[in-house]
């Protein structure tokens, strides 16, 4: 590595290293592993996944490679031997953009994985020049930037390869970028993140608005642009099918060149539709082989046979179903085969529930992926029962064979090796080096358990990670943090299933205590990062209330020496890699039945953090791991929760009247205190919101939550109690590698050699 720098830094910048900027090193290093990479083997196999989606939420990559590449440690060393870090060099690297949440950063780590276990499957989505937004806080109150990434270097490469997308009005050349994905001590595989050239930047105005009619100018500029009027919803059906049909082309255009049987493409493909994003690739699929002279029946025979789909939410808003006047507007030539497929569920089942073109004329995208798939999942043990209970009952009585779970996992070349060194090394040291290929092994560090070197120790590792932490919101948000606190930590998109407006009920509960005398033993750092999707009115009014309270404890002499609230502005990959490590108290809150998985709460555990949580996704499967001694589960439970929607008798009013504590909390929310600092209409909006109809249920369960943190933060005291804990969380993480979910989902689903 180190002659390779060298010359590549003589050869740009006419410097040596030691004189060399961050800039330049951070890019002539990204030359030479982009370099490494496209000499690298390929993974191969008569077999080839598609994981097609809307997100691939990335994260820098420079690290990650160097890591995957075995390159980590010694470019590190011949840094530092040259007077520089290689985190300085990782704070040059633009996160890509291009994800939201969890369903995002899942699509990453399955990459990951897929070519670590040698697997042939490249993944394929768009390339948003501008992302999904960047967050800032101005007046308490979120404002979202546009996010550009890509810079002149960048891990993009441009290819040949482009196809013709047509439109109902006019038709669309695209052009394929692609991102090299090593494996860990294996092979390549790739992303592929289609474009075209016609879009213009410089059509965003004010914040991210920009024109959403001009479809060639905008159609890849943002992830997720705003639906709440039509033009946005046939903006989102225009970026779909550009997605879908590129695929399709792909696809059939490899098969082909390889000289395989359309006929028996399902011997050679496995496509997987993250989520009902990418569901028109079935039509379009169809519509393509019946050019090529597949009549109809034939055409969806083999396209059922190929494609698999994977359910991430029971949310009936991220449900989505395209009215079909938007479908004829924009690409109607899928209508007749879209007309097609309904028309055959419609003969055989009479039940309205399982239709693809309800009654109102609208597409349920779900609901085509179920019929004309072979296999349908969801992602944790909970989320699938109810998917086959509940929520998609109709579906699995039809096809109880494609009904099959894949609890998610996350990689831990990323979310423990790369963003926490000093732990990773600790337990290499202790354990070997093996948890990383088998995660299993992971469970050695149960020999230790009452090891009171080893407890000091990982106490020690999490003190050294919270300082690192503390340096890096001082830097970066000039706030500052003890690291004697417990830092409790709730990041994840901001939505009220995920119940921050519960968190922000017990900094209430909190200030009011300490207000009143009863102080805690030691401070407390409540740390929140969240997005608030930019149409979302009461989400953004929950960021309104936390940043209240962050000023108002701030300001406070009595409380700010027990308790302090830190919202990080604009989480995303980056901010989680430095968080994690760092926290104490993970909060995985969500209202029971809600979170069809959370895969923050693994990577959390992995990090040797106590999870604080409902039985919930898969939060129901680290209790089962850990054990009771280990978690602290509070609150209603799935079915409690989904037979008060049922019944229709949950009411928040009636908490509220009845209980005195629940009552003075939600007062606060438009009490005097918050009115000096905030903005009524914001604060009383979220008042009458949570008083009146608390649609989940953070009142149901706010008690038992301020309960149980508080026993939380007592246990806390005892070191060694704790750090078992700690222990046995990381000892247990290994079933969530995703390492293990690719297996299971190679082993049932895609069949790949
Ligand atoms: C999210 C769920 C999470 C889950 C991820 C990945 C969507 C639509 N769903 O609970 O809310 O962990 O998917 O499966 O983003």
């Amino acid at each position: 590595m180190e002659k390779l720098l060298e010359q590549v830094l003589q050869e740009r910048y006419h410097k040596t290293i030691r004189e060399a900027s961050s800039q330049e090193i951070y890019t002539a290093l990204l030359l030479i592993t982009k370099d490494k990479m496209k000499h690298m083997k390929r993974n191969e196999g008569k077999k080839k996944l598609y994981y097609i989606s809307a997100e691939f939420l990335i994260g820098k990559l420079l690290s990650n490679n160097l890591i995957n590449l075995g390159l980590f440690e010694e470019t590190r060393e011949v840094l530092e031997k040259n007077g520089h870090h290689l985190t300085d060099i990782e704070e040059i690297e633009q996160e890509p953009s291009l994800g939201n949440g969890g369903l995002g950063r899942l699509a990453a780590c399955f990459l990951d994985s897929i070519a670590t276990l040698g697997l042939n499957g490249d993944g394929v989505g768009l390339n948003y020049h501008d992302g999904l937004f960047r967050q800032t806080f101005v007046d308490h109150k979120q404002k979202e930037e546009k996010n550009p990434w890509i810079t002149e270097d960048s891990w993009l490469t441009r290819t040949e390869t482009t196809f013709q997308v047509p439109f109902k009005d006019f038709t669309l050349t695209s052009v394929m970028y692609d991102i090299e994905i090593p494996g860990y001590k294996n092979n390549c595989n790739r992303l592929h993140l289609f474009d075209t050239d016609t879009v213009d930047e410089s059509i965003i105005g004010d914040g991210i608005s920009f024109d959403k009619n001009d479809i060639k100018k905008n159609l890849t500029l943002f992830l997720y642009p705003d639906d709440s009027d039509e033009a946005g919803q046939l903006l989102r059906i225009y970026q779909q099918y550009f997605m879908v049909s590129n695929a399709a082309q792909l696809i059939l255009k490899e098969a082909e060149d390889n000289g395989y049987d359309l006929y028996r493409l399902y011997d050679h493909v496995a496509i997987q539709i993250n989520d009902t994003h990418p569901t028109m690739v079935i039509p379009e699929l169809i519509r393509l082989l019946m050019e090529k002279g597949f009549n109809m029946d034939t055409a969806i025979d083999v396209v059922r046979k190929t494609c698999a789909y994977t359910n991430h939410t029971i949310l009936a808003e991220a449900l989505e179903k395209w009215p079909v006047a938007y479908l004829e507007k924009v690409v109607p030539h899928l209508m007749p085969v879209i007309r097609e497929l309904d028309a055959r569920v419609k003969k055989d089942y009479s039940d309205e529930r399982v239709a693809i073109i309800d009654k109102d004329d609208r597409v349920h995208m779900a609901h085509i992926d179920i019929h004309y798939g072979y296999a349908v999942n969801g992602v944790a043990a909970l989320h699938t029962e109810i998917l086959k209970e509940s929520e998609l009952k109709p579906f699995y009585d039809i096809y109880p064979e494609k009904f099959n779970n894949k609890t998610n996992g996350i990689t831990f070349r990323r979310w423990l090796k790369h963003c926490n060194h000093d732990l990773a090394a600790y337990l290499e040291e202790l354990i070997g080096e093996e948890y990383l290929e088998d995660a299993t092994k992971l469970e050695k560090l149960l020999d230790y358990k009452d090891d009171e070197t080893v407890l000091k120790k990982l106490c020690q590792i999490k003190m050294h990670s919270k300082e690192e932490l503390r340096d890096y919101l001082k830097m970066t948000q000039n706030v500052e943090i003890d690291p004697n606190a417990i830092f409790d930590i709730q990041i994840k998109r901001l939505h009220e299933y995920k119940r921050q407006q519960m968190n922000a009920l017990y900094a209430i509960y909190k200030y009011k205590e300490i207000k009143k005398g009863n102080l805690p033993k030691r401070p407390l750092t409540m740390i929140f990062g969240a997005k608030a999707a930019p149409a979302y009115t009461i989400a953004k009014d929950i960021i309104h209330l936390i940043l209240c309270l962050q000023e108002l404890i701030e300001k406070d002499p009595d409380v700010n020496k027990y308790m302090k609230i830190v919202m990080v502005e604009n989480y995303n990959v980056t901010k989680a890699e430095k968080l994690i490590p760092a926290c104490d108290i993970s909060e995985q809150i969500s209202l029971a039945s809600k979170e069809a998985s959370g895969t923050g709460n693994m990577k959390f555990m992995l990090n040797g953090a106590v999870t604080l949580g409902t039985e919930d996704g898969a939060n129901v499967e680290i209790h089962q791991l850990v054990g009771d001694e280990n978690i602290y589960i509070f609150g209603k439970r799935s079915e409690d929760v989904i037979h008060l929607y049922e019944e229709e008798t949950y009411s928040a009013e009636t908490l509220y009247q009845e209980d005195e504590m629940i009552r003075e909390l939600v007062e606060f929310i438009k009490g005097e205190e918050l009115e000096a600092i905030g903005d009524m209409e914001n604060l009383e909006r979220l008042y009458k919101e949570i008083r009146s109809k608390d649609w989940f249920m953070a009142l149901l369960d706010v008690k038992e939550y301020i309960e149980t943190k508080e026993k939380m933060l007592a246990d806390y005291e005892d070191e060694a109690a704790w750090s078992r804990k700690a222990l046995v969380n990381i000892a247990k993480a290994g079933y969530f590698s995703a390492d293990r979910t690719i297996a299971e989902y190679n082993r049932d689903i895609w069949k790949l050699s």
